[in-house]
């Protein structure tokens, strides 16, 4: 049996700044990953093409200056080499396992400790539990009748083995991850054929030329992006203006009036993700890519077909296709006190947590990027930043009042969640006319902070201890400190 104070699962930027925050205010932790290597989602995504369009001095934490960053791009190289940097600065610092899978996590009442296990059959032992796990990291893959006989990938789970040289490559999906893979594709393979549900609303990616020191690009760059909110979350006036602007970028860069149609959507601006491209229509304009609008109907050895009763032949099938939202936490065993599971109580009540990031039954246990804390318009590490700081006053105020323990009120979760679920329901990721990966099957949003960054940043700010219970191992309950039961 291992033990640690601080066991972080998961070695992406979340973990890993989890780990650099922490262990900088004198924690001792521990971090398990599964991969091989530092990155999380940066280490699955290779896909040609894949950076983040997010511009790199926003996607940093402002509490890691590393070499190097801001004046690069942040495409995926980049932002593996930063956490790789990033990982190096812990390594010194805490212990960290790769290639260990955690399989289950319990909490044990006698101890207050949290017991988890990995595949390895390894035992560790924690105080506090920080669950890092990314919540886009289970491809979804569309079920169609057929099947098809030649190499299928999803864009994060590439094959670089693979070469694709002159290649009939079909893509499934236009968003995010395919806005970046199709420019990529049409450099080398012989042809590109994109099958495309929904159009995207597309945005010019905005460059800063000026040189600027880091904390005033910061800045620059936040608001730039946190302007976008209004237009998201209800201004009829700004959102109409957001719209008028992706409509001149595309106009300004598909000539052919029936290619400019299909790619109008028909929805409202940001109910899916916004892409910021400069190359995606171009790329579709290109003579050796096809746009594909009949829905699918199924795969055959060699080709796709379409509803329209077409066949389109191709070499390659790439899933652009996004993922299943916090798979990864709902497939891993979490039990809380009494044996309240984590994924029992989301399967039924839907998915939530206090702020994102607590969850009555589950004591000392931290969710990074859980339940409404994306974003769609700016940089997902200023939010993961915020529940840092909220993480360690957390632990700060455990030590301070005494308790083994802190465990989140079910009425401080309930009122947290329904205020989320208000404020979203005006916003135009509920109402914009689309279905996203935003919304639960239900339509409710338990994906996305629907409000201004800083309004998260305020909220996390200080530690809410009237909203949590205190938990002692054993004996002697008192101050209003609960006693755990046996
Ligand atoms: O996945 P998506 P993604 N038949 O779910 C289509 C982040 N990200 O990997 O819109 C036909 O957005 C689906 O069609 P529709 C970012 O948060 C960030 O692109 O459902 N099509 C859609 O077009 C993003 O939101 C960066 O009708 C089918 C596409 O597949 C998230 O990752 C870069 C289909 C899936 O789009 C996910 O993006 C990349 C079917 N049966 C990603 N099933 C940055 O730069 C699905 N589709 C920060």
């Amino acid at each position: 049996m291992i033990d640690t104070e601080v066991l972080i699962v998961g070695g992406g930027l979340a973990g890993l700044g989890a780990a650099h925050y922490l262990t900088r205010r004198g924690r001792t932790v521990h971090v398990l990953e599964r991969s091989s290597g530092p990155g999380g989602t940066w280490l699955e995504n290779t896909y040609p093409g894949c950076e983040c369009d997010i511009h790199p001095a926003l996607y940093s934490y402002s509490f890691t200056r590393l070499p190097g960053w801001i004046s690069g791009r942040a495409d995926h190289h980049q932002i593996l080499r930063h956490s790789r940097l990033l990982a190096d600065r812990i390594h010194r610092v805490a212990r960290v396992d790769y290639d260990t899978e955690v399989t289950d996590c319990h909490w044990n009442d006698t101890d207050a400790r949290w017991h988890v296990h990995t595949r390895s059959g390894t035992l560790h032992r924690a105080r506090f539990l920080v669950l890092a796990t990314g919540a886009l990291n289970v491809p979804r893959i569309p079920r169609l009748p057929g099947s098809f006989a030649g190499p299928v990938l999803h864009t994060a789970r590439w094959n670089h083995d693979l070469d694709l040289r002159g290649a009939r490559v079909g893509v499934i999906g236009t968003g995010a991850s395919a806005a970046q893979l199709v420019p990529a594709l049409i450099d080398h393979a012989g042809q590109v054929t994109v099958f495309q549900r929904t159009p995207a609303w597309v945005l010019p990616r905005t460059r800063t030329r000026v040189p600027l020191p880091y904390r005033a690009r910061r800045t620059v760059e936040y608001w730039r992006n946190e302007t976008l909110l209004p237009a998201l979350t209800g201004s009829k006036r700004r959102r109409a203006a957001l719209e008028a602007r992706a409509l001149r970028h595309l106009h300004a860069q598909i000539p052919d009036p029936v290619l400019r149609r299909a790619l109008t959507p028909s929805y409202r601006i940001g109910c899916k993700r916004i892409i910021f491209s400069d190359t995606l229509y171009p790329a579709l304009c290109h003579p050796t890519t096809t746009l594909v609008t009949s829905p699918l109907t199924e795969l055959a050895a060699d080709a796709v077909r379409t509803a329209d009763g077409r066949r389109h032949e191709i070499d390659v099938l790439v899933h652009a296709t996004g993922f299943h939202v916090s798979a990864a936490l709902m497939r891993l065993p979490i039990h809380g006190r009494n044996g309240v599971s984590l994924q029992e109580v989301w399967a039924r009540d839907g998915v939530s947590a206090h702020l994102g990031t607590t969850v009555a039954g589950i004591p000392n246990a931290f969710i990074l990027g859980g339940p409404n804390t994306g974003v769609g318009h700016t940089s997902v590490l200023f939010m993961l930043e915020s529940q840092l700081r909220y993480v360690a006053a957390a632990l700060d105020e455990t030590d301070r009042t005494g308790a083994d323990a802190l465990v989140v009120r079910e009425q401080a979760q309930h009122r947290s969640t329904t205020r989320i679920h208000h404020d979203s329901a005006a916003t135009t990721w509920t109402r914009g006319g689309c279905r996203s990966w935003y919304l639960d099957r239900e339509g409710i949003n338990r994906s996305l902070w629907p409000g201004a960054t800083w309004r998260y940043r305020l909220h996390t700010r200080t530690f809410d201890l009237h909203n949590y219970r205190s938990i002692r191992a054993s004996t002697g309950g008192s101050d209003g400190i609960e006693q755990a039961e046996p």
